[in-house]
């Protein structure tokens, strides 16, 4: 895992350089949002598990993954799903404080596809839940901090699309 301080002092190091002005605008902007950030992150935390009930209540309830023959239909898989939306949203905000998405490759992306799919896990219902729960946490966090998380839950979309 890495963050974006270590993200940009590295590659600093590779060219044998101090951080020239791009490098540095970077960490100016890290820096600038630390507070934001920590602040969406100590919100998230308190409301995850209505954070994601929510977002299931406008993207995949009523709808066919919930019905009989849906992934989602049996306890057993709705848990599931619930469970892996709460990994999602869990791993945006780690990566969100870090200001760095390796975190999700490492962790959550890796072999995940592939996963889904020998499941029948539906990819594209997945993706909806998740711009859910991008749209619930703006609406708890504010439009700021909901776009510093929206980074890091659009990473995940585009990972498994
Ligand atoms: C922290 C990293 C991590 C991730 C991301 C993860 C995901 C993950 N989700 C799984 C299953 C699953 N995932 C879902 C999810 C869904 N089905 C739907 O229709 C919805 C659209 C969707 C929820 C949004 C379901 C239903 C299963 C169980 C499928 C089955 O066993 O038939 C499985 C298979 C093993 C298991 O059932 O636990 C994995 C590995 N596990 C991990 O350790």
């Amino acid at each position: 895992m890495q963050d974006a301080i270590t993200s940009v002092i590295n590659s600093s190091d590779v060219q044998g350089k101090y951080l020239d002005g791009s490098a540095l605008g970077k960490l100016k902007a890290y820096f600038a949002t630390g507070e934001l950030r920590v602040r969406a992150a100590s919100i998230i935390s308190a409301n995850a598990a209505t954070i994601v009930k929510e977002a299931v209540a406008k993207s995949l309830l009523y709808s066919d993954v919930t019905r009989p023959g849906g992934n989602m239909y049996t306890t057993r898989r709705y848990a599931a799903c619930i469970r892996d939306l709460d990994y999602y949203l869990r791993y945006a905000t780690y990566a969100m404080l870090a200001g760095d998405p390796s975190i999700l490759d490492e962790r959550v992306l890796n072999g995940l596809k592939e996963t889904y799919n020998s499941l029948g896990v539906p990819i594209g219902s997945t993706v909806q839940a998740i711009q859910a729960i991008k749209e619930v946490t703006a609406s708890l966090v504010g439009a700021d901090a909901g776009k510093e998380i929206g980074i890091y839950l659009d990473y995940i979309s585009s990972g498994l699309s």
